[in-house]
């Protein structure tokens, strides 16, 4: 039996208390009792030395807002480093801003071969660019929409890269993942009854006819891309008949 790799990830936040209800959902939780994943949240406050463990400060030159300082930020990931010094110490710093590059399921499969990921969530209006400059190896933002901080971020990337180690899903469920990254949006999907409220399920999906079927989910699946999001299909590779189609719709 080949041991499954574990994955170490490290989160720095200021609000530890935001993570509680979504990591304790059925899959991330699953994986964690398995020994595949283990997620340690740590307070950017535990890492300040003064009275009133101020993690944040004034922006130098004046502005609205105020910036993480960057000891604690530091330190944190000093001490994370040393804990796990025997690992190799191999990690990647992960900082989330909206300055970051945009989070794609190509940059989960880049993560997920990480063996140790530390998450940085930034907060307020900003963080100190040394932070960027000296500490992260990495930024990320999770599209273009004004969040109040990271979190929420780091908990997507935790639950995209997460589904992608190895033994978290079934092997049902991962073999279904790798017919539907076929670039594409996905086809039109129907279950029982076959008649609702005067609405019928398409003939085809009831022939019985398996070869038929895949011809009208591929068809569906591109008519759908080309009309919703045809900047998708640029990354796709085309059959004749893919392509056919494509170009009747346009005639
Ligand atoms: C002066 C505030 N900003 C201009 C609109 C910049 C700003 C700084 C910090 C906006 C939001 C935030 C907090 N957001 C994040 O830290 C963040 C984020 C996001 O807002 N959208 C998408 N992905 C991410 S990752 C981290």
């Amino acid at each position: 039996m080949v041991r499954l790799k574990s994955v170490q990830i490290d989160i720095l936040t200021l609000f530890p208390e935001m993570f509680q209800g979504p990591f304790t959902e059925s899959i991330l939780q699953r994986a964690v009792e398995r020994g595949l994943v283990r997620v340690d949240i740590h307070n950017i406050r535990d890492f300040t030395h003064d009275r009133h463990h101020t993690a944040d400060d004034y922006a130098y030159g004046g502005g609205a807002g105020m910036v993480l300082k960057p000891e604690p930020i530091f330190e944190a990931v000093d001490k994370i480093k040393e804990s796990q010094a025997p690992n190799g110490g191999d990690l990647a710093v992960i900082l989330l801003t909206p300055q970051g590059r945009l989070f794609e399921q190509k940059v989960a499969q880049e993560l997920a071969v990480q063996r140790h990921l530390v998450l940085i969530c930034g907060r307020y209006e900003g963080v100190d660019e040394r932070v960027r400059e000296h500490l992260a190896s990495d930024e990320v933002s999770i599209g273009d929409y004004v969040l109040s901080g990271g979190e929420l971020a780091a908990m997507v990337v935790v639950e995209a890269v997460v589904r992608l180690l190895p033994g978290v899903l079934g092997s049902e469920a991962s073999a279904r993942d790798d017919s539907h990254a076929s670039g594409l949006l996905e086809y039109p999907q129907y279950t029982r009854p076959e008649l609702y409220r005067g609405w019928a399920v398409p003939e085809v999906l009831l022939s019985g006819n398996h070869a038929q079927i895949a011809r009208w989910r591929r068809q569906q699946a591109i008519l759908r891309t080309l009309a919703r999001r045809p900047e998708l299909l640029e990354r796709v590779e085309l059959s004749l008949e893919d392509r056919q189609l494509i170009d009747s719709t346009r005639l």
